[in-house]
């Protein structure tokens, strides 16, 4: 079957690895804050884990670097409909700092808060098994505040609304709520694949 190759300013292995109603946003990542930049040092920086859970956990930012490091090689895809191919961050797999607090029988969501106040909520099966971490470097370097740094939340496989930079806490809890972006309009879940962009979206 013949193929005619268009005129594309995508790069060629942006092939079949775009979701619908995104583009490849190349070399640049964009930042989206809702609210101020806020600058915190490695040191004043750490994460809990709490709610239902059988040990609620606090890592300072040395104790989370004794931790088994984890990466994510991938694309990461924002609702506002860039795509960003082949990004590398490292940091922790969430299923150690979940392992470690022990989630109980009734957890089945996880509100994400941000020191800033910014929230999200995740069904826990999206954040288990290899799916979520906390990074704190982006292509061997120290993440920028800009983009979250010290230390956000990695949630590749949803809109990256998802990735709530600054992250301070993991609260498991049994029944959804929304977070901040889910009471503004958008979808509860936001998987890319399946154009969950707004409330009402299959
Ligand atoms: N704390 C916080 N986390 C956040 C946001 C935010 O406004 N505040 N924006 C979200 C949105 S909508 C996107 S697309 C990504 C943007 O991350 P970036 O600025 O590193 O590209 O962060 C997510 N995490
Ligand atoms: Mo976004």
């Amino acid at each position: 079957m013949p193929v005619t190759r268009g005129f594309s300013r995508r790069r060629p292995d942006s092939a079949g690895r775009l979701p619908p109603g995104q583009y490849d946003t190349g070399a640049g990542w964009p930042v989206l804050t809702a609210e101020a930049t806020p600058r915190i040092e490695r040191e004043a920086w750490s994460i809990g884990v709490d709610g239902l859970v059988d040990r609620p956990t606090t890592w300072t930012w040395d104790e989370v670097q004794q931790l088994p490091t984890s990466s994510y090689s991938g694309d990461i895809h924002c609702v506002t409909t860039w795509t960003k191919l082949d990004t590398v961050f490292t940091g922790v797999s969430l299923d150690t700092l979940l392992a470690a607090a022990g989630p109980q029988a009734e957890a089945a969501f996880v509100m994400a808060h941000s020191s800033t106040g910014y929230t999200t909520n995740l069904p826990l099966a999206d954040v288990t098994d290899g799916k979520a971490w906390v990074v704190w470097e982006f292509d061997g370097k120290p993440l920028t505040a800009e983009h979250g740094g010290p230390v956000r939340l990695l949630v590749p496989h949803l809109y990256f609304w998802k990735s709530a930079k600054w992250i301070s806490r993991l609260e498991l809890i049994a029944q959804d709520r929304p977070g901040f972006w889910e009471s503004n309009g958008y979808h509860d879940r936001g998987d890319p694949w399946l154009e969950q962009r707004y409330q009402g979206d299959a």
